[in-house]
């Protein structure tokens, strides 16, 4: 092989004239987004390939951790840039020479369909492809919805455009996605195959014909994919433009392609998306924080192997930490150990992770009686019964057996972490790590710090909650801290409604066509109404009798109703199904009746202005409190905790679209009607004064 390795200076694309296989190498820091000047220097290079006689074919291959990951989401808000995208990619397929894709890390979005687009791939095991555009409310806008049935048939294809899911190389070999799993070094593999195809005739995705599934279940698969969507409309486009691909001609469904992606890319939801997507990244940056180390941590400590604390141990060790979980006694740590250990064998059952996996991940998991054997600990987070005084008692013992620089944390939903610090000699080294329930699952993690919490305790929580792989959200002590203070505003706003004249499953429903995956309602009852209950009855004390009150939720309660856990709460539950219960309708009726109020019918859309005028009165109350330092921080707590649409970008996000002045005027109507808890936030009067918005 000649060394002519001559790269021309395109800036992150480099052309080695390798003779015969040339290798077109991206390297475009942090992840290979195709941003102008790659997609500038891709054409130029295959153009070369083509005209260069000594070059008898190419592998494209990206330098740093992954192959190209996508189009720069950064350019989107500006207007287009030539070369564009599809053009790049139509070159690659049309290229007169065989091009062969050297894909490992993941290939995303615009880097899948330069994949798709070359006439072979060869990937390493590890790596990923995936067309995630729906995420960020688009669709492909580069042949993807076009090539990718091409390739693996139109089940497949509306599967993976529609649910924006990454399969594994494995997966997209079995597709047909991929023709080779690299056995080792990715280039030459990929070099190698390039060279058998020197001379033969080429592959090209776009002349192929696509497999298509039978009409019926086509439009079912669309017909499906909108109702799971929640009102998000990128899925349905998407499914549309695949299902095209059975027949039309590749430039025809291209030219419908690109027409529905800049479409989207102008829209609300697509802004939204794009707007969560940087959000999930950048509330992991606090300022004052990033110069400041965390302390090392490996091993963990858990006390309490309940529900949240076996979902804690699990999220340890599937990151890799060395766990041990500790209860007050033989048969309550026995149930923690047989809740996890069931954990993991359904993961297994349901070919989630391999045996070998779940043996490891168990091993990695200690267990003891008493606290006593938790003094190596790096980290111990208590998730123990939800009572002060509990856990002050169990943040002294701690403190007296821990050695210095170990970090106490507290898993507490409400409770005021400053009491529970100031219970040890060491309230610096005192934070909360709110977990949210399944915590081996849901991504947000609440960083509570107190009064006290060294700056290097919260940068700890921080580094393990990248390397737990959670969403982070660093917030100060009040009640409910960010997410549970706005959830009992606003469940409080929905029990209104029942005395005005809703019923529990219309005002979910009206919050689930919102786009909601579960209304107030139907969370409370998987959550457990006694949870709240208890809450209830110990700020009762507190309460200021000026605000409405409504007792539906305490009468559930003391009817023994706390939810599905019961088999009854808002809704009654026969095989798993919620349904409606007169008990319960009975029970609305009177409180109206107690209330003096006539009841009427109320319509979703009041419902649903109502609720989000709530939501947006207390987070923007959270903000002028700085409980939360940034409106992206309660946007973030929201989506990644709540349920609210992430198509709507988070609560702030869109009160700014929808505009401050009708919400306030929301905010004020409620204020008169429902007493001093729902006076406006100051931030809110005077931003809807101003003008201003919570994002500048
Ligand atoms: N554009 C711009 N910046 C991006 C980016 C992208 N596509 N992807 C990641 N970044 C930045 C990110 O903001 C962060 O920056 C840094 O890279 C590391 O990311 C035409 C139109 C690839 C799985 O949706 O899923 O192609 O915060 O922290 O956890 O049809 O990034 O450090 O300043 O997430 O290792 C489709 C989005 C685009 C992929 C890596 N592609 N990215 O995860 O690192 S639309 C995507 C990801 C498109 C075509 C259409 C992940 C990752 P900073 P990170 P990670």
């Amino acid at each position: 092989m000649t060394d002519m390795a001559s790269a021309n200076d395109a800036g992150p694309v480099r052309l080695v004239r390798n003779a015969p296989v040339a290798v077109i190498e991206i390297d475009n820091p942090p992840v290979n987004a195709t941003s102008q000047a790659v997609r500038a220097g891709l054409l130029a290079a295959i153009r070369e390939v083509d005209r260069d006689p000594q070059i008898s074919a190419a592998v494209i291959a990206c330098a740093g951790r992954t192959f190209v990951a996508g189009a720069d989401i950064r350019e989107f808000g500006q207007p287009p840039q030539e070369p564009h995208l599809p053009d790049v990619i139509n070159a690659i397929e049309a290229c007169s020479k065989p091009v062969v894709a050297a894909v490992h890390g993941t290939a995303l979005g615009g880097g899948c369909e330069i994949a798709l687009a070359c006439h072979a791939r060869v990937a390493d095991p590890g790596a990923g492809f995936g067309l995630p555009e729906v995420k960020l409310g688009l669709v492909p806008g580069a042949g993807g919805t076009q090539r990718l049935p091409r390739l693996v048939g139109l089940e497949a294809a509306l599967d993976l455009v529609t649910s924006g899911r990454t399969v594994k190389a494995a997966e997209a070999l079995r597709l047909g996605l991929i023709d080779r799993l690299s056995s080792g070094d990715l280039r030459r593999d990929a070099m190698e195959l390039a060279r058998e195809l020197i001379d033969q005739p080429l592959r090209r995705t776009g002349e192929l014909n696509v497999d298509a599934m039978n009409a019926e279940a086509a439009s079912e698969g669309g017909a499906d994919v909108r109702r799971k969507a929640r009102g998000a409309e990128a899925p349905g486009r998407a499914a549309e433009l695949v299902l095209l691909s059975a027949s039309l001609p590749l430039q025809d469904g291209m030219a419908r392609e690109r027409e529905t992606f800049l479409e989207l890319r102008a829209s609300r939801q697509s802004a939204a998306l794009r707007h969560a997507f940087f959000a999930e990244r950048e509330v992991t940056r606090l300022p004052g924080l990033d110069s400041i180390e965390p302390r090392p941590v490996q091993k963990i400590g858990i006390v309490g192997a309940g529900t949240m604390g076996s979902g804690i141990a699990i999220a340890f060790a599937d990151a890799g930490f060395d766990v041990k979980v500790v209860e007050t006694g033989e048969q309550a740590l026995a149930a923690g150990q047989a809740r996890i250990t069931e954990v993991y064998d359904k993961q297994v059952a349901s070919g989630r992770i391999t045996a070998a996996a779940r043996d490891e991940r168990l091993r990695t998991i200690g267990y003891a009686v008493g606290i006593s054997s938790l003094s190596d600990r790096d980290l111990v987070i208590e998730a123990v019964f939800e009572d002060l005084d509990v856990k002050r008692v169990l943040f002294r013992d701690l403190d007296a057996i821990l050695p210095p620089g170990t970090v106490l944390a507290t898993n507490t939903s409400y409770l005021d972490i400053n009491l529970i610090a100031a219970a040890t000699s060491r309230p610096a080294d005192v934070v909360g790590l709110h977990f949210f329930s399944p915590a081996n699952v849901m991504k947000l993690l609440e960083i509570v710090r107190t009064d006290r919490t060294a700056p290097d305790v919260i940068a700890t929580g921080l580094s393990l909650a990248k390397r737990l792989r959670k969403i982070p959200v660093v917030c100060r002590v009040c009640d409910g801290f960010v997410g549970n203070r706005i959830l009992s505003r606003y469940r409080l706003q929905a029990e209104y409604l029942l005395e005005e004249g809703a019923l529990p499953h219309e005002v979910d429903a009206a919050l689930e066509a919102f786009g909601f995956p579960m209304g107030p309602f139907a969370v409370s009852d998987l959550a457990g109404l006694d949870i709240a209950w208890a809450r209830r009855k110990r700020l009762a004390p507190t309460r200021d009798p000026r605000e409405r009150y409504v007792d539906i939720a305490d009468r559930l309660c003391e009817a023994g109703r706390f939810g599905r856990k019961t088999g009854a709460g808002w809704y009654r539950y026969t095989g798993g199904k919620r349904q409606v219960d007169p008990f319960v309708t009975e029970l609305v009726e009177e409180a109206s009746r107690r209330r003096g109020l006539t009841r009427r019918s109320v319509p979703a859309e009041e419902i649903q202005s109502r609720i989000r005028a709530a939501i947006v009165n207390e987070a923007c109350k959270i903000l002028d409190e700085r409980i939360v330092e940034r409106p992206l921080d309660v946007d973030v707590v929201m989506m990644h905790g709540y349920g609210y649409p992430a198509w709507r970008g988070g609560p702030l996000f869109e009160a700014d679209t929808v505009g401050l002045g009708p919400i306030l005027d929301t905010v004020q109507e409620r204020a008169e009607r429902d007493g001093p808890g729902w006076d406006p936030a100051d931030g809110l009067v005077s931003r809807a004064a101003s003008g201003a918005t919570f994002y500048p």
